[in-house]
């Protein structure tokens, strides 16, 4: 599968960002505005819409500083001039005078209308997401960030980040998820919460929305070009990690964080983008839906990136379908009276048994559970199916286990 967030989008968009460098002293890179955002914000926006943002915050405060200085200016200096002085009689204040009242209602309603629109088209921008590029599920929950790529993929990279909490403690750092994005490529984030309203947060892209538990929001950005030099670390086995072209791959991070007051650990909940070259993103993510290890552990994968643990829980509790625990090797009645004994529910009757469940669920209802199971026909390859009755088949899931190895067959039943 070649997602359509390959096609270029802004192709034509400078790398170093239009609006900075257009016009003159104020907004060249490393002008009076440059300067500005470093200071406020610690840094420049890292996507055009943080720009837009910044350059819009920039006039706000420029504008409102300078009438504060003005008011206050005269304020001052005509409480100095006019003050009381003994035997001088009060001036009689002028009536009115339509020009000046006139200039101090244009002037100032002219500049709100400005800032009114250029904000409410920023907002705008900012919740419309482009039809072109990448869309992720990012899923909140109390207290952490998931994400979902369109292939199935999910981000399993995590980093130890310093707990805000217990800065100083033993235990004071956390696992932070990595949520890999390609760079230059528009990626809308569609938002939703496990539990109560979180506000996913990218301070550098200058982006905030809440994730509600019962619809659906999104934010977007596009990750700008990678700025820095800091390259991939090796991955888990102490390999370099290297791009097609066999060199180091570069990256930019940036902090995301949940806004909301959402309970106690609401601080804790913090993620990483990660913008990584086009190429390698593909690669990435591919190779992210394809998990690696023994049957089980791929099993056990598949029954997160399949969506399985949707409606099967894997510790006994009832969801919308039965429980994979003890399902291996235990009896069960169906709906239309028939059933599977325990030895039946073993073996090859019972691969047997998964195929026509995930491919024609209908055939045979588990008692007690509605027909709500679609059919996976197509969507689930046999390589799959093995690695997903070898993990139902476990001793993780199940007391009755299917021999993994020889050594596990009963000396009795050795032939
Ligand atoms: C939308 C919810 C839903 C999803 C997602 C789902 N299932 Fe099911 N599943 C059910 C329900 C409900 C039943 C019970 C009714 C029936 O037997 O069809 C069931 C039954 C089963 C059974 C038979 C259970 C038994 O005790 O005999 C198997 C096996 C199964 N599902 C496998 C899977 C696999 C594998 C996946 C992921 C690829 C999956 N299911 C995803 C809802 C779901
Ligand atoms: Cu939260």
């Amino acid at each position: 599968m070649t997602p359509d967030f390959m096609t270029p989008l802004l192709a034509s968009a400078p790398a170093d960002g239009g609006l900075l460098s257009r016009g003159g002293l104020f907004l060249a890179e490393g002008g009076l505005m440059d300067t500005w955002t470093r200071f406020n914000f610690g840094g420049i926006g890292a996507s055009k819409f943080a720009r837009d943002a910044d350059h819009l915050f920039f006039w706000i405060y420029l504008i409102s500083a300078f009438f504060f200085v003005l008011l206050m200016g005269m304020t001052a200096w005509f409480s100095f001039k006019y003050r009381w002085k003994p035997g001088k009689v009060p001036e009689r204040s002028a009536s009115h005078n339509t020009y000046l009242e006139l200039a101090w209602s244009v002037i100032p309603t002219m500049l709100l209308v400005w800032m009114f629109f250029k904000g409410f088209w920023g907002y705008v921008d900012g919740v419309i997401s482009p039809a072109q590029g990448l869309t992720i599920d990012v899923i909140g929950k109390q207290w952490s960030w998931n994400a979902v790529y369109p292939n199935g993929a999910v981000s399993s990279e995590s980093t130890r980040a310093r707990s805000l909490n217990n800065p100083g403690s033993e235990n004071g750092v956390q696992d932070t998820p990595i949520f890999y994005v390609p760079e230059a490529t528009p990626v809308t984030l569609r938002l939703s919460s496990e539990d109560v309203i979180h506000s996913f947060w990218v301070p550098d892209m200058r982006t905030k929305f809440d994730a509600f538990p019962n619809r659906y929001t999104s934010v977007w950005f596009e990750g700008e070009r990678i700025t820095g030099d800091k390259t991939l670390p090796p991955d888990k086995k102490g390999n370099p990690t290297l791009g097609k072209d066999g060199k180091p791959v570069p990256y930019t991070d940036h902090w995301v964080f949940c806004a909301e007051y959402c309970g106690s650990n609401h601080s804790e909940m913090m993620a990483i983008i990660r913008v990584v070259p086009r190429e390698y993103f593909k690669h990435w993510m591919e190779d992210a839906a394809t998990p690696k290890g023994t049957l089980v552990e791929r099993g056990q994968a598949y029954y997160k990136i399949k969506g399985c643990n949707a409606c099967h829980s894997i510790d006994g509790t009832k969801a919308i379908g039965p429980t994979w625990k003890n399902l291996y090797g235990y009896e069960v009645n169906f709906t239309d009276g028939t059933g599977m004994t325990a030895a039946e529910r073993t073996g090859a009757t019972f691969a047997e048994y998964f195929k026509t469940s995930v491919f024609n669920p209908g055939a045979k209802i588990v008692q007690g559970y509605p027909n709500q199971m679609q059919s996976y026909l197509g969507r689930l390859s046999d390589e799959e199916m093995r690695c997903l009755i070898a993990y139902m088949s476990s001793p993780l899931l199940t007391d009755r286990p299917a021999p993994q190895s020889v050594d596990d067959v009963p000396e009795n039943e050795k032939k």
